[in-house]
């Protein structure tokens, strides 16, 4: 039997247009969950609203499909009521660094061991093709008729200078390199950013696959624990570097900094009833 069948999803289909590298994520990220052996039941992914929310819809998974921006905080509950459960974190530039820009940076600061995936096309895809926070100055869209006049958001650079656990960028076309690091992310204890470039081939008409090719390298000789080379590689213009940027195991965890996991054990779904202490309760009040 092919493994990959048991995350495949028969019933609905991508409703992406052809080419669109979507498909790319969606295949390098079944090829991980397969690869590290993990169960469909023991995955939740958690997306906002966009083309790459739509994700989780086309994966046999447990999914949780939100408000616009929004995934970060449910996949941060869900993780720390039941760390047993592999949670991600998915959607586009817009969704994560835009309108859910303030959960990007205390979901840093919390460091719940989750994997954040954001499909990054440099556009606004689902709302046809207005400027993303990481749409490049002078971008031309039918509402931004100038060009983009802000400059563009740097999250590698921001997730570095926050000392985010892990942090990593792909270009979806080189499909190996994809599931490698998000294979690493997934197992990385702690917030693991993958930052994925992905062409919208339908609006984005500068950031194409072409250019991506000849706008990235892969990292090589890189020491990931150096956080101030990691600032330095991440801020580079010319050509824009590919892999884990930086990555400190060294932190605890969002959950296991909380108070009630190192009283009462890990999840609060395995959890029995005390009826003793639940009576002691009742009767105080
Ligand atoms: C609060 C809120 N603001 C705006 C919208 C409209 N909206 C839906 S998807 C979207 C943009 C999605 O862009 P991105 O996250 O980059 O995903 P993509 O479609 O490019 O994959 C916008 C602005 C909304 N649904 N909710
Ligand atoms: S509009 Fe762009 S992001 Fe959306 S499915 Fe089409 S190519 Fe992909
Ligand atoms: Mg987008």
């Amino acid at each position: 039997m092919n493994k990959s069948m048991s995350f495949e999803q028969k019933v609905v289909k991508p409703a992406w247009c052809p080419g669109c590298g979507n498909f790319f994520i969606l295949k390098a990220l079944q090829r991980a969950l397969v690869e590290l052996a993990l169960k469909p039941q023991e995955v939740v992914i958690v997306s906002g609203i966009g083309q790459a929310a739509k994700t989780p819809q086309y994966l046999n998974v447990h999914m949780f499909n939100g408000l616009h921006g929004r995934a970060l905080p449910p996949a941060t509950a869900i993780k720390a009521c039941n760390p047993h459960l592999t949670v991600i974190a998915e959607g586009g530039d817009g969704d994560m660094y835009g309108e859910g820009g303030n959960h990007f940076l205390h979901t840093i600061r919390r460091n719940p061991d989750i994997t954040q995936l954001v499909h990054n096309n440099m556009v606004y895809g689902l709302t046809k093709g207005q400027a993303s926070p990481t749409s490049e100055l002078g971008y031309r869209t039918p509402v931004q008729v100038d060009g983009v006049i802000s400059q563009p958001i740097n999250p590698i650079a921001l997730a570095i200078s926050q000392d985010a656990s892990f942090v990593a960028r792909v270009f979806c076309a080189n499909l190996e390199h994809t599931v490698e690091i998000i294979k690493k992310a997934i197992q990385h204890p702690g917030y693991a950013l993958v930052d994925i470039f992905q062409p919208c081939v339908t609006f984005n008409k500068v950031n194409t696959y072409k250019w991506f090719q000849e706008h990235t390298y892969i990292l090589q000789d890189h020491d990931v624990h150096d956080q101030g080379q990691a600032f330095l590689r991440a801020t580079e213009t010319e050509k824009l570097p590919l892999g884990i940027f930086y990555q400190n195991e060294k932190k605890k965890t969002f959950e296991q900094r909380l108070k009630v996991h190192q009283e009462e054990g890990p999840a609060f779904l395995s959890r029995t009833i005390n009826r003793e202490k639940l009576k002691e309760i009742l009767e105080e009040r």
